[in-house]
């Protein structure tokens, strides 16, 4: 059986009704990166940015996985963990809602706090402010549980493991344009892997795909995974 690596991004998550980043209308458009997804931004403004991380935080919190978060589920559940990884840079919980029981969170979880102080982690509260405390070390230094520009996404020793074992290296819904995860498909196809894209339009790496299939994820990714299933 192929060893399967999914690179997931915000477009897999914009039929469950969360915005995406940079299309139009999209997070980047309404909020500065630089105040809301930076640490200096943090630093600057700890208020301002946990506001848009509770917004976010509601808002994910009444979103349903869609037909290709279950497809992805199902694909998982039929040939396991090792064989079909799941990394994201998503920071919401619909592949998990969506039945996949493991997933890679390389950007972070929205319902997740981090002590900038100690490192210690915890489920978020609906609600964070700059002055709660960490339930460990009790430093008023709790963040969301997020990676921002500037700081090292998680997992990544094990991604680029799994990147080099892949067989075939598939990315779903995202535009490209964000480090580290914008050079996966060339990580991949250096030890090998086959190469897929499924997005809604060409995005800014296209051209490092070996196949590219254009519409929306909810329509690809079933068809996709029923095509694996049943061959
Ligand atoms: C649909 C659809 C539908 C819509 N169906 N499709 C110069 C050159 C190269 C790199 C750098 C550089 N200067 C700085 C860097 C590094 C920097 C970077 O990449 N900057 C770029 C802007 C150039 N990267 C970093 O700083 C990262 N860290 C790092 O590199 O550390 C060094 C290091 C790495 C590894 C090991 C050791 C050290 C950290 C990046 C953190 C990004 N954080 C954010 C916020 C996370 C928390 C939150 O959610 O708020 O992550 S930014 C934002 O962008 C978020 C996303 O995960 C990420 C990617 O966005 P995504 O998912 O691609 O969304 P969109 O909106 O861009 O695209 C959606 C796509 O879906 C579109 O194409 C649509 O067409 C499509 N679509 N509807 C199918 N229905």
């Amino acid at each position: 059986m192929k060893r399967i690596v999914l690179l997931t991004g915000a477009g897999i998550s914009a039929e469950s009704g969360l915005g995406t980043f940079r299309d139009e209308g999209g997070l980047w458009s309404q909020h500065r990166i630089e105040d809301v997804a930076t640490p200096e931004g943090f630093a600057r403004d700890p208020a301002l940015v946990h506001g848009f991380y509770n917004a976010r935080r509601a808002q994910a919190r009444w979103a349903r996985p869609n037909p290709a978060h279950k497809a992805l589920g199902r694909l998982q559940q039929a040939w396991g963990p090792e064989t079909v990884q799941i990394v994201t840079q998503n920071v919401d919980s619909l592949h998990e809602a969506g039945g996949a029981s493991r997933v890679w969170h390389m950007h972070g979880q929205l319902d997740r706090a981090l002590c900038a102080d100690c490192g210690h982690r915890w489920d978020a509260p609906s609600e964070m402010a700059p002055d709660d405390h960490c339930p460990r070390c009790r430093a008023p230094a709790t963040r969301p549980d997020v990676v921002w520009f500037g700081e090292i996404p998680y997992h990544m020793v094990l991604i680029w493991e799994m990147l080099r074992d892949a067989d075939l290296f598939v990315s779903i819904g995202t535009s490209g344009n964000v480090y580290p995860a914008a050079a996966f498909a060339q990580d991949a196809a250096r030890t090998g892997a086959q190469t897929l894209e499924l997005n809604l339009e060409r995005s800014a790496i296209s051209d490092n795909f070996d196949n590219t299939r254009l519409g929306k994820a909810s329509d690809l990714v079933p068809a996709w995974v029923d095509d694996l299933l049943g061959g």
